[in-house]
């Protein structure tokens, strides 16, 4: 538990710089607010404040958040390498989802196919929107064939789509009789279903799951076998947390969705265990899975040293082997010693110093632990698009109203499978692992991490963005590329951590080591502070809100 009290003297108080942010509203848009920026308070049982998430932006105010679409395609089937993407829509949404998310893939030889580098639209034109897009569709789908000749294929519906009513189901049908030999399934993801890309997520679980995931009932090889799900390879990431697995002898079934390929998603089912990395974009597809085939699930995190070691030590021990236990152990300390070193040696020039996280729907979590191995401590955090599960723990899943929005996006119900549904574990031996203090299905959320009177932000804006850095001056703000350039002109070192800019990776072992060091010279660079910003060397023209209450 921590203590009391932020944290640095002289450092403002929480509340002040929460009423700050809320004068310039209008009084019912401050009222929203007021419930989505939040003192952080975490009680002996580890309870804490009700954020309000997952909720509309407020019309006219510079959110950081994307759409449905980039929930769906970008984030969850982009990093798959073998499915055809085609995305039925005008050529912009295609363009600017052409691999700026930094996932990387690395094919397993040279036979087998890569479709990532390409972007495959209809490139709808107004023709399209007013006599409508399937005959395009249609056309596009049979050229790809042709040309690509793939396993699957995925249609990603943009806005115009839903508009203007074009059935992607059926055209996926009509051509799945065409081409039986591929499997073809379309997904209503256009960007308006939903407040955020969460909605996105939701909407690919739910295909993958119905249209992927059971197709090949071909077990891969190994005694450890195992799904992650939830992690992406931004700037290589899978591919240092791949390294680990193997050095601990075990054996990735498939990763959800970094560096993947069609046929580990069909038979994923055949795997024993599935991790979860990213809980808010993939917590759907462990559940279901588990209804469906018997596969326990449970949290990982494999962004800091420490929260790696702890995760493949809970890996090892969910398969109780003891070699298993040993090989990971022995792993753990050779990497460790590397890990230490450098930590130990950054941590006397970064300690004591403050960081803003303010990413997506897992990483201003994930993250924070990496700050804390080098001494940093986190002052302000938030998502773009969490839930409320995300900030205060799934304990919270059963409180979760859920609103019209929500209530737009198919819960499939799911049974378990009549052949293949296998419990991994009995009953008796699930109960005995819970009696030890192992816990399955269970993410505990951001603010149980964090000291009391941080400030927990949803959806941050630009406005207080601003009042943030203003008032709190901190060592460095993480976010993303709408916000990088702001904060850096405002004289404060920014990291992407969605992109992470130009560099990664930062997971496991090796990636911990990359970010110390990164952030080493972010923080301890003058060069920030040389900055001058425009709008502090010239007038500007400043304006205030006219509105009636
Ligand atoms: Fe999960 Fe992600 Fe994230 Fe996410 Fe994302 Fe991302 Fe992210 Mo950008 S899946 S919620 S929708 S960890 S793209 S790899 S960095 S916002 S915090």
């Amino acid at each position: 538990m921590y203590e009391d009290g932020l944290m640095r003297p002289g450092l403002p108080d929480a509340a002040s710089v929460k009423e700050e942010m809320l004068k310039k509203y209008p009084p019912k848009v401050a009222r929203k607010r007021s419930k989505q920026i939040i003192l952080n308070k975490v009680q002996e049982n580890q309870d804490v404040p009700e954020v309000l998430a997952n909720s509309r932006t407020i019309p006219g105010i510079l959110t950081m958040r994307g759409c449905a679409y980039a929930g769906c395609k970008g984030v969850v089937l982009g990093p798959t390498r073998d499915i055809l993407q085609i995305v039925h829509g005008p050529i912009g949404c295609s363009f600017y989802a052409w691999l700026t998310r930094r996932n990387q893939t690395r094919p397993k030889d040279l036979e087998s196919v890569n479709y990532m580098p390409y972007a495959l639209s209809t490139d709808m034109q107004e023709d399209e929107i007013i006599f409508g897009g399937e005959k395009k569709l249609k056309k596009a789908i049979e050229e790809a064939i042709k040309i690509f000749n793939p396993k699957a294929i995925g249609i990603f519906s943009t806005c115009p789509v839903g508009l203007i009513g074009d059935d992607v189901h059926a055209v996926a049908r009509e051509m799945e009789e065409k081409f039986p030999g591929v499997n073809i399934f379309g997904f209503s993801c256009e960007g308006y279903k939903g407040v955020s890309q969460s909605a996105g997520h939701h909407i690919a679980n739910n295909k993958v799951f119905t249209d992927v995931v059971g197709q090949l009932d071909k077990p891969k090889d190994g005694n450890f076998r195992l799904n992650i799900l939830g992690e992406y390879n931004i700037g290589g990431d899978a591919f240092e947390i791949e390294r680990i697995v193997e050095l601990c002898g075990l054996d990735l079934h498939s990763t959800f969705s970094g560096n993947s390929e069609y046929d580990e998603f069909a038979s994923a089912h055949t795997a024993d265990l599935n991790v979860v990395m990213c809980h808010r974009s993939i917590n759907y597809l462990a559940e279901m899975m588990e209804q469906k085939y018997g596969i326990p699930w449970f949290k990982v995190n494999f962004v800091g040293a420490e929260a790696t070691a702890k995760s493949f030590r809970k890996i090892a021990q969910y398969f109780g082997d003891a070699k298993l236990i040993e090989r990971t152990e022995k792993t753990i300390a050779l990497e460790m010693e590397e890990v230490a070193k450098v930590r130990d040696d950054v941590r006397k020039r970064c300690q004591g110093k403050l960081a803003m996280l303010f990413v997506g729907g897992s990483r201003a979590h994930h993250y924070q632990e990496l700050f804390r191995e080098i001494g940093m401590e986190t002052l302000s955090a938030g998502y773009e698009f969490a839930h409320r599960d995300d900030y205060e723990g799934r304990k919270v899943l059963p409180s979760i109203v859920i609103d019209a929005d929500t209530r737009n996006i198919e819960e499939l119900t799911v049974t378990p499978d009549e052949t293949r549904y296998n419990p991994r574990k009995s009953e008796a031996e699930l109960q005995a692992m819970k009696n030890d203090g192992f816990e399955f299905a269970d993410y505990e959320g951001m603010m149980p991490d964090m000291l009391n009177k941080s400030l927990i932000i949803d959806d941050l804006n630009h406005h207080e963005a601003e009042i943030l850095i203003e008032k709190y001056k901190p060592d460095i703000f993480c976010a993303g590329i709408k916000e990088k350039y702001v904060v850096q002109k405002s004289g404060i070192p920014m990291k992407q951590l969605h992109s992470y800019d130009y560099s990664g990776p930062y997971a496991g072992f090796k990636g911990a080591i990359n970010f110390y060091k990164e952030i080493d010279r972010l923080v301890n660079s003058r060069m920030f502070k040389l900055v001058k910003a425009p709008w502090n060397e010239s007038p500007e023209l400043a304006a205030t809100y006219n509105w009636k209450s």
